[in-house]
């Protein structure tokens, strides 16, 4: 699953309507999408997907806010899927994002930070079946 990444486009882009232009990034660097939907997530699943997450002092506040609103989430296919993305994304502190990266467009601040990207095959993996059955997927 190299060439695959899992990401959702948070409650706070989606709210302030940056989700086209978000998509069209994603697309016009090379990324296919395999697989799209909005969403809400419920509080137990916000919870369960930031499990990894859950003995920081930013937990709760994380789990609340990716509760708060819709989200797209979508698994989306490139060779270098993973590490490519991550690049065009952004550091996960929008202050520290490179220039032209989608966090530094479109991110407030460390905790409402617009994208999500995966940050491993493995987790790629995981996280795109956390939210997507076969058949969703094309
Ligand atoms: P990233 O992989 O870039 O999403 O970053 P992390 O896995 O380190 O963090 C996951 C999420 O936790 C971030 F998207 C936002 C939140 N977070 C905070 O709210 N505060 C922090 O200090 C670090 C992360």
């Amino acid at each position: 699953m190299s060439n695959r990444t899992f990401t959702m486009i948070k409650p706070d882009a989606f709210s302030k309507g940056h989700s086209g232009a978000i998509i069209d990034m994603i697309i016009k660097d090379g990324f296919r999408v395999v697989a799209l939907k909005l969403m809400k997530l419920s509080p137990e699943k916000a919870g369960e997907f930031y499990a990894v997450h859950s003995a920081r002092p930013f937990y709760g506040e994380l789990v609340e806010f990716m509760g708060s609103g819709p989200i797209i989430a979508a698994i989306l296919e490139k060779e270098n899927a993973v590490a490519d993305f991550r690049k065009l994304i952004g550091a996960t502190n929008p202050a520290n994002a490179d220039e032209g990266t989608i966090r530094k467009l479109y991110a407030a601040s460390v905790g409402e930070n617009a994208i999500h990207g995966s940050d491993s095959d493995e987790n790629a993996k995981i996280e795109s079946d956390f939210f997507f059955s076969g058949l969703e997927r094309f």
